[in-house]
């Protein structure tokens, strides 16, 4: 029997390089996108492990054509959407660019699958940032809550959430939403906060420096490992019908949680060495996030498997090698 074929827009990213290998170890032939780096190594790092076994190709979410052709050619069953400008900050400096990529290149992407591939079925990837600071009674989200972005990011995911629900309904495709919360790994870049905070502490814990400056300490998120949610995302596109889902953990801790959990495995006690510097604050901050999977939990026979005291040491090993080595 032939391989089912797999592509992945973003391939190189976090999400990107653990969806890659998690379909290569079902046996998928996968292929995925890159973006032009003046510095190609910055591409491929996440990836360079992969590179015998992945086709990789240079397009662009905003270019339709270079993402077209690919498909074309490839059909493939599954399309994973999941490159994106994914910082929420800095979506604030970028709101044009991030609108372009997020929500026009999510609509470029679905254009392609109704015209070039019909019966691919398509993911896309959608963030717990679309509820802004709405919660259910029980302070849970959930696929039912209202949605009410606060950033720029969060307004673009929201568009490309109803374009992937609207193409189902309209054309019929096989399109599908992941509301995934937070989740981070030792492949998270270093300005989100997680990657942040470990990258310091080590580098404190070394003698490599002596503070760490943080925006709000005082907001929740709900944080997973990235290595456990492409796993759903991978089953919501078995399923026999697209359905939109949220991947979640369940639990909340604060950033200035997040900083006692991460020096205290270092032995350091995170207050002597964070402060605050405005300069890291949003316009507009999302307080709270904690999300209800159960309806994943049961449809996909799903659950996160690291627990968060697994997560940030195995971000503390990452970054202890990277440093010494
Ligand atoms: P990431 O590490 O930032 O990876 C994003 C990938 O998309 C990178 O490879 C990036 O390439 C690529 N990309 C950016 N702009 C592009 C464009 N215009 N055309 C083609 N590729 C482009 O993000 P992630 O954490 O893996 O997240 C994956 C997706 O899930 C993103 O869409 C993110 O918004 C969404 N999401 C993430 C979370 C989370 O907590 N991680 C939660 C919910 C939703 P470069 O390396 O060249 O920039
Ligand atoms: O911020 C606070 C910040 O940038 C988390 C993306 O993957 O998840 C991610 O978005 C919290 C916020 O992630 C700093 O204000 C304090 O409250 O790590 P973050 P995010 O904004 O939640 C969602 C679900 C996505 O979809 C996104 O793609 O930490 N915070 N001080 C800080 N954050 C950063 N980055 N840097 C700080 O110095």
């Amino acid at each position: 029997m032939s391989k089912k074929r797999a592509f992945i827009t973003g391939i190189a990213g976090q999400d990107g390089s653990y969806l890659a290998e998690h379909l290569l170890a079902l046996g998928y032939e996968v292929h995925g996108t890159v973006r032009r780096n003046s510095t190609p190594e910055h591409q491929v790092s996440r990836i360079d492990y992969l590179e015998d076994r992945i086709n990789t190709y240079y397009a662009d979410l905003t270019d339709s054509q270079s993402i077209s052709r690919l498909v074309r050619d490839i059909k493939p069953d599954e399309f994973y959407n999941i490159a994106g400008q994914s910082h929420v900050r800095i979506s604030f400096d970028i709101p044009d660019y991030t609108l372009q990529v997020n929500a026009q290149g999510a609509l470029n992407m679905l254009e392609i699958i109704r015209a070039v591939s019909p019966t691919t079925r398509y993911y896309q990837a959608s963030s717990s940032e679309m509820f802004g600071n709405f919660k259910d009674p029980d302070g849970m989200q959930r696929e039912s809550t209202a949605m009410h972005p606060v950033s720029p990011y969060g307004c673009s995911k929201l568009y490309a959430y109803h374009a992937t629900r609207t193409y189902r309904k309209s054309y019929g495709l096989f399109t599908a939403n992941g509301i995934l919360f937070n989740h981070e790994s030792p492949r998270r870049a270093s300005n989100f906060v997680t990657g942040k905070i470990v990258k310091a502490a080590v580098e404190i814990s070394l003698g490599m420096r002596s503070s760490l400056a943080l925006g709000n300490l005082e907001s929740f998120r709900d944080w997973g490992h990235s290595r456990d949610y492409v796993k759903a995302m991978h089953k919501i596109l078995q399923m026999p019908e697209p359905l939109d889902l949220v991947i979640a953990t369940g639990k909340t801790r604060s950033v200035r949680d997040f900083c006692e959990v991460a020096f205290s495995a270092l032995g350091l006690d995170y207050v002597q060495y964070v402060t605050q510097d405005e300069k890291f604050m949003r316009p507009q901050e999302l307080d709270y996030l904690c999300g209800d999977s159960s309806l994943a939990r049961k449809t996909l026979d799903w659950e996160p498997e690291t627990s968060f005291e697994k997560l940030v040491e195995e971000m503390i090993s990452h970054w202890q090698i990277v440093l010494t080595s």
